[in-house]
């Protein structure tokens, strides 16, 4: 035979061994329902060839609270029974048993009880209707408005069967910075037809809505909230969209922030606005989203602003209003204490929103695994009503007995063949959505699951990348900003470094405002003799943070302006810890790529050269950003790099003169 075409023929040979796998198939096996199936027969086909299973739906089927998202697996005369109150629940149960088959094994006798710690678990997409997506990484926008509703992209029902099997039920569809022609009447008969795929899978559509759409589509002369002709086009708009999604979820608003239009143009509040959408809905069951996102530019603190803005109007908003709360007081930064409204608005159900899309880690570029990012926010003890009044308490419904609960994090989906850019960022999304149905769940728990769904269930694989993912966020903290330094970004994109930025349009938006370097020292003084946000904080936390010295040294830059030569509990001065630790994460970059060499033969070739050249840009980029801000604040501190560190390899001026090009991710 030709010996090109042996070659040939060989190389296919190895290919077919090498098993391609372009990621698209997510955590799932392979589907087995079909277009236009009722919940039920979803349910029952996502267990074919799993199990012998029977389903018992009735509303006494499960003990105590359970609600109608709950269920229970047992097994009865040899078949596995999955009892639940309503069809949805008995589809948590059927992912919920498939999750098993794939991660270690269905039980013997399983003895499974579940129901979500949240009522309304969503996700946020920041897609615009000209299919960009704001902060996405992932490519565009899965929403194809232009074939809608006519079309209907296949992917539509397997991103309902993904955030099924996760536990998602609901999904607000546009971008918070909202055009009002996404009421247009051709556009809600796009989105009914996304509800109508999503319906089967439990899945409800919520809008972001424009605060000034009265005037930008209504054609009125005003969107004043306290108007009548206001609220009535307001009431009617809700009316023609119940029309068309009977079970539509309600408005996300972001109003008075970044330049969108809300009630105090109108010289109105936050409530007024927000409870005159609530009264619109409320015949329907529809609620607001109000988010609390809001800062000026005049304030002297950035990090206070939301909990001044937001604190006065405790008890003033309607009962369907729920306060979307962004997890940190700033903005989804790689580290941030956790945003002191929680816990502080007693008569308000609150809400975190988490950013999934890594807008400021690291973009689809870079590894970092967010369940321990959203654990840490989850179990911060607020101290509201004493001790163990957590972040999760305080907004779950157990502390304050809101209902319902809510939690929506920011989507990093697109069209992308593997939905995310990166592999690693699926499992942000999956742990997402674990975390919104248990927020008790580990960050080692989910990423276990994960692994095994998605690449392999070789422990010879699973632990060494298990480990890998649950140091990655410390690390991308550790190369980008420790000890509490926060957005200290290069403008625009939130990828690279830019500690020098000074020119910003607006003061909050430049780093040294952040950081402060200065020779006298470095941090942002946030303490009762600085802007005083510590005292948002309930005791014993105010005078923690308040106190360098009992502050938590991964936020002690956020709270406190030290001298360069302050002591650490190591002994050594703050700039000698500031450089190792920078060095420490471009070390763990490194590591990662170590990590995913040594298990080259247990991945697919597709998935595994992906991964690799990503983390080999990770580790690069790790460099960039230690050699940047060292050689930046090495300008302020005038000290010398200490022993442990490796020299830098770049020259500031060289890094000055970068100018990324980042716009094919949008
Ligand atoms: O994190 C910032 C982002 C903006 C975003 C804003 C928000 C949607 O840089 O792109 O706008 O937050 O959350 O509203």
């Amino acid at each position: 035979m030709n010996r090109r075409i042996t070659a040939a023929l060989l190389l296919a040979l190895a290919a077919l061994c090498a098993r391609a796998d372009d990621g698209s198939g997510l955590w799932l096996p392979a589907d087995r329902a079909r277009d236009g199936m009722g919940t039920l027969d979803i349910a029952r086909a996502e267990v074919e060839g799993i199990a012998d299973v029977v389903f018992r739906i009735a509303a006494g089927a499960l003990p105590g609270n359970a609600g109608p998202d709950g269920y229970a697996i047992t097994r009865q005369d040899g078949r596995i029974v999955i009892s639940a109150a309503s069809p949805v629940g008995a589809l948590y149960g059927a992912y919920h048993l498939q999750r098993l088959a794939r991660t270690g094994g269905i039980p013997v006798e399983p003895d499974i009880r579940e129901s979500p710690r949240y009522d309304l678990r969503l996700l946020n997409h920041w897609d615009n209707l000209d299919g960009t997506v704001e902060r996405g990484y992932a490519g565009h926008s899965l929403w194809q408005w232009d074939e809608l509703p006519g079309t209907l992209s296949p992917r539509y029902r397997m991103y309902a069967r993904a955030n099924a099997s996760i536990g998602i039920n609901g999904t607000v569809l546009n971008n918070v910075n909202a055009t009002p022609q996404t009421l247009r009447p051709d556009y809600l008969s796009k989105v009914k037809a996304l509800a109508d795929v999503f319906r089967p899978y439990g899945i409800k559509v919520y809008l972001s809505v424009n605060f000034s759409s009265p005037v930008l589509l209504g054609g009125l002369d005003t969107s004043d909230p306290l108007d009548d002709g206001v609220a009535a086009w307001w009431a009617a708009k809700a009316d023609e969209i119940y029309r068309l999604v009977p079970d539509f979820g309600g408005f996300v608003v972001k109003a008075n922030s970044e330049g969108q239009p809300g009630p105090q143009d109108y010289g109105r509040t936050h409530a007024d606005g927000a409870n005159m959408l609530a009264r619109a809905l409320a015949p329907h069951g529809g609620i607001v989203m109000w988010r609390a996102f809001v800062y000026d530019p005049d304030s002297d603190d950035r990090a206070k602003q939301a909990y001044d803005e937001f604190i006065g109007l405790d008890g003033l908003f309607d009962g369907n209003v729920i306060l979307q709360v962004k997890n940190g007081p700033v903005d989804f930064q790689p580290r941030e204490p956790f945003n002191p409204l929680f816990g502080a608005m007693e008569r308000t159900p609150l809400m975190v929103e988490f950013q999934i899309t890594q807008e400021y880690l690291g973009h689809s570029e870079q590894l970092a695994y967010l369940a321990p990012l959203f654990t840490e926010c989850l179990r911060s003890d607020t101290y509201a009503r004493g001790r163990g009044s957590t972040v999760a308490a305080a907004t779950d419904g157990t502390l304050f007995g809101h209902s319902p609960s809510a939690i929506a994090g920011v989507a990093n989906i697109g069209l992308d063949d593997n939905w995310t850019g990166h592999h690693f960022a699926q499992a942000n999304w999956y742990c997402f959505g674990r975390l919104a149905w248990d927020h008790t769940l580990t960050s080692d728990g989910i990423a276990d699951e994960w692994l095994r769904a998605t690449f392999s269930d070789d422990d010879g694989f699973v632990e060494p990348v298990k480990r890998m993912m649950l140091s990655s966020r410390e690390a991308v903290v550790d190369y980008m900003m420790p000890l509490g330094l926060h957005h200290i970004f290069a403008e625009g994109h939130h990828y690279g470094p830019e500690p020098w930025y000074e020119r910003a349009v607006r003061p909050d938006w430049s780093s040294v405002y952040y950081h402060r370097a200065g020779s006298a020292g470095i941090g942002f003084d946030r303490t009762s003799s600085g802007s005083g946000a510590t005292g948002h904080y309930f005791s014993p936390l105010r005078e923690i943070y308040d106190d360098p010295s009992l502050c938590p040294e991964n936020l002690l830059l956020w709270f406190h302006h030290l001298p360069w030569d302050y002591r650490l509990a190591n002994g050594l001065t703050l700039w000698d810890n500031l450089c190792l630790r920078y060095q420490a994460g471009v070390e763990a970059a490194r590591e990662f790529q170590k990590v995913w060499d040594s298990v080259e033969d247990k991945v697919d070739r597709q998935r595994f050269l992906h991964v690799q050249e990503r983390l080999r840009r990770q580790a690069r980029d790790a460099v960039w950003w230690r050699d940047a801000c060292l050689l930046y604040f090495q300008t302020h501190s005038g000290m010398p790099f200490p022993p442990g560190m490796e020299r830098p390899v770049y020259d500031l001026d060289e890094l000055k003169r970068i100018r990324l090009d980042l716009k094919h991710h949008n």
